[in-house]
């Protein structure tokens, strides 16, 4: 049965705290997705090192970040869930896939001249080379779909054209992986500057709802979203794009439509619409919270997972980058 489902692979960097833009984006959607498909799922030091880390951070916020995966319900006995420094093919078979990924295609990368602009001190090959990694991420676990917030899109493309283009030169060894887009909340907004993503890397933390902030920090920071002059809650993002943000945010929380929230709202005033919208964050990230600080203190626990995640991972990952070796003409013993 295991066999017959399609793989489900995604990662998240263990950078930062996560915020309700990862957690609408990415990790929401894996706990739904988890018993329909054959999930592989990884905390991303490698990425997260493109960018230059503290490495008592890094270390605390790899562990932070796997509790957080199983408190937000992701069972680490249905699904493989592992770090992926842990697990070598991910360096080695990144190796095999740069001699085939061009450098203007790199440079082209938006996040690449995004990420740029921001560390010009660091411009380093890590950061440029950052979605051959991710596509050797992909590939090694012969991934069918990759749900994945839109500002990964181009990455997954480039993932697809690496792939394609090595079976063409050999014979079929990738699987062609599929992005998938959730149609509410692949991109939810800042709230200060709603046109921006929500980053956990924001310079102005306002504008980034955490999923540790407490009760009053998650309402004071909706109270002050930025909304528009028309007291009007509906779903507009061309015109409105801070109220409908604030909607999406709203529907994905209280698990109702965009339809359901915008007749919830009709007549109200956005005062009472942004204290409504912290309040369903605030009450679904209490519990999750709890249970990420009752994970965090076994770390014996945490590390049995790490372990038992890199050795079923290590066991697919192999087999494909095996498969590469011999198809590209490295002697094996
Ligand atoms: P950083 O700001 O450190 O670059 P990030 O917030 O973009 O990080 P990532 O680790 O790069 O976070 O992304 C983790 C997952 O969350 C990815 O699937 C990404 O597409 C998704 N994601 C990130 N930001 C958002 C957002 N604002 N809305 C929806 N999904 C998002
Ligand atoms: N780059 C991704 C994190 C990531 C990822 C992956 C996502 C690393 N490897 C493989 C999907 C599949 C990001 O979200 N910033």
């Amino acid at each position: 049965m295991q066999e017959e489902r399609k793989i489900l692979y995604s990662a998240v960097q263990p950078t930062n705290n996560l915020t309700i833009g990862n957690y609408i984006g990415a990790v929401s959607n894996w706990v739904n997705l988890q018993s329909q498909y054959d999930c592989v799922f990884a905390i991303a030091n490698m990425h997260a090192i493109t960018v230059r880390q503290n490495p008592a951070e890094l270390r605390k916020n790899t562990l932070s970040l796997l509790a957080l995966y199983i408190a937000c319900g992701i069972d680490p006995q249905k699904c493989v869930l592992y770090l992926q420094s842990h697990v070598p093919a991910h360096a080695e078979l990144a190796w095999v896939l740069n001699t085939f990924t061009y450098v203007g295609e790199m440079e082209r990368m938006t996040q690449f001249k995004d990420k740029s602009a921001k560390h010009a001190d660091n411009i380093n090959m890590g950061l440029m080379d950052y979605p051959v990694l991710m596509a050797a991420d992909i590939l090694l676990y012969r991934a069918d779909v990759v749900p994945v917030g839109v500002d990964q899109r181009q990455h997954l493309e480039i993932t697809r054209d690496i792939a394609v283009r090595f079976n063409n030169i050999y014979s079929p060894t990738f699987t062609v992986p599929e992005g998938l887009y959730m149609k509410v909340g692949a991109k939810i907004g800042d709230l200060l500057e709603p046109s921006k993503k929500m980053s956990k890397s924001a310079e102005n933390a306002n504008g980034s709802v955490f999923l540790s902030d407490d009760r009053d920090t998650i309402i004071r920071k909706f109270r002050r979203a930025v909304t528009d002059s028309e007291a009007c809650v509906k779903y507009d993002p061309e015109n409105k794009p801070g109220v409908s943000n604030l909607l999406s945010i709203y529907s994905v929380f209280s698990g109702q439509s965009i339809e359901e929230c915008e007749r919830r709202f009709e007549g109200k005033g956005y005062g009472d619409f942004k204290l409504a919208v912290g309040e369903v964050v605030a009450d679904k990230l209490a519990p999750i919270q709890t249970e990420q600080a009752k994970l965090l203190a076994d770390k014996a626990y945490l590390d049995g997972v790490l372990k038992d995640g890199a050795e079923r991972a290590a066991r697919r990952a192999n087999r494909t980058l095996s498969k590469v070796y011999k198809k590209i003409g490295f002697y094996q013993l």
